[in-house]
């Protein structure tokens, strides 16, 4: 997959793609509908088939002090969406001078002008351009007039509950401690992803050495003890093993910051400066605080258990 991050200038062989646009985080199954049908128009048509995304995350210009929201930031959404087929990806940067494009010249100026779109593929709730002016109607009348195909995908449901596959439903599912609910929703699961942090020598000492990571622009899952499964990503590929992830500020050993730890089963290499994927899988307990590290200990011996015989029945 080839990634620009910009609209000017781009060679010959990148334009005329089909194209879905959309902030895409999480990459989940709605998402996957929309990037699908990007993919099957731009097979029949013998085009490229791309993907219009915008960096940071337009929430994160128009609201700052929100805090982290993302399922997938966007080293991790590219890798998902290459995964998927993407030919190429058009990663605008956006900020405050981009939010004042208007949805008509957002048509005339990027997507004519700029990538010469054959056909675009939106979700049903696309809006775009300056105070979210442009909806897919527009869009769909821009197209006629200068001559691309728009496509609007209705909203996708999952099973009997007929949960809409949303981003924002993803985020309360794993705020909440749900994240089976979350990864129905995605089309996997979840995932943090990073480079391994030095962390104290506490885990160490009590038999539990633990692999820490940054959560940057995560979204924060509920704080507590999970049952998980760590990918250790190397040249040959990604090294999977079971795990159990504590995240939380640690109350009984004094900690004042979120911490997010992984412990790997019978691993004992040290993992600082690796890059780590941790998959979350299920929800085993909110965090305590212990009288002493005894305690904790035999806490943790009872959560390994529980999280051993979770990842063995998957
Ligand atoms: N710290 C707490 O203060 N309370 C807990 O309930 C708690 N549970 C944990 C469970 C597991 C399986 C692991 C790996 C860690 C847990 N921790 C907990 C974090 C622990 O205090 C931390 O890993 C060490 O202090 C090293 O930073
Ligand atoms: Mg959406």
């Amino acid at each position: 997959m080839r990634i620009f991050e910009t609209y000017r200038d781009l060679p010959a062989d990148v334009c005329g793609a089909v194209v879905a646009i959309g902030n895409f985080d999480g990459v989940h199954r709605g998402h996957q509908a929309v990037i699908g049908e990007a993919g099957r128009i731009a097979r029949e048509r013998k085009a490229a088939q791309a993907v219009l995304t915008f960096e940071p995350h337009p929430r994160s210009v128009f609201r700052p002090n929100d805090p982290p929201f993302r399922l997938t930031p966007a080293p991790v959404k590219a890798r998902l969406l290459a995964e998927l087929g993407v030919d190429v990806l058009f990663a605008l940067p956006f900020d405050r001078g981009f939010a004042g494009v208007t949805a008509e010249a957002f048509v005339e100026e990027i997507l004519v002008a700029g990538l010469g779109v054959r056909h675009v593929v939106a979700g049903y709730d696309f809006v775009f351009g300056y105070r979210r002016h442009g909806t897919t109607v527009l869009l769909s009348e821009m197209g006629k007039a200068l001559g691309f195909g728009v496509s609007v995908i209705e909203p996708v449901q999952e099973g009997d509950a007929g949960e809409i596959f949303s981003a924002t439903r993803i985020r309360e599912h794993l705020q909440h401690g749900a994240p089976r609910e979350a990864a129905a929703l995605l089309g996997r699961d979840f995932e943090i992803e990073g480079t391994v942090v030095a962390g104290d020598r506490i885990g160490r000492t009590l038999g539990y050495p633990t692999a820490n990571l940054p959560l940057g622009d995560y979204v924060r899952p509920a704080t507590g003890i999970y049952a998980a499964r760590a990918g250790i990503v190397g040249a040959a590929g990604t090294v999977w093993h079971d795990a159990v992830v504590s995240l939380g500020f640690r109350p009984t050993v004094g900690g004042t910051d979120l911490r997010f730890e992984a412990h790997l089963f019978d691993f004992a290499s040290d993992l600082y400066g690796r890059t780590l994927r941790v998959a979350l899988l299920e929800y085993l307990r909110p965090e305590e605080k212990f009288a002493d590290l005894e305690a904790l200990k035999r806490r943790m011996d009872e959560d390994s258990r529980r999280a051993r015989k979770i990842l063995a029945e998957r």
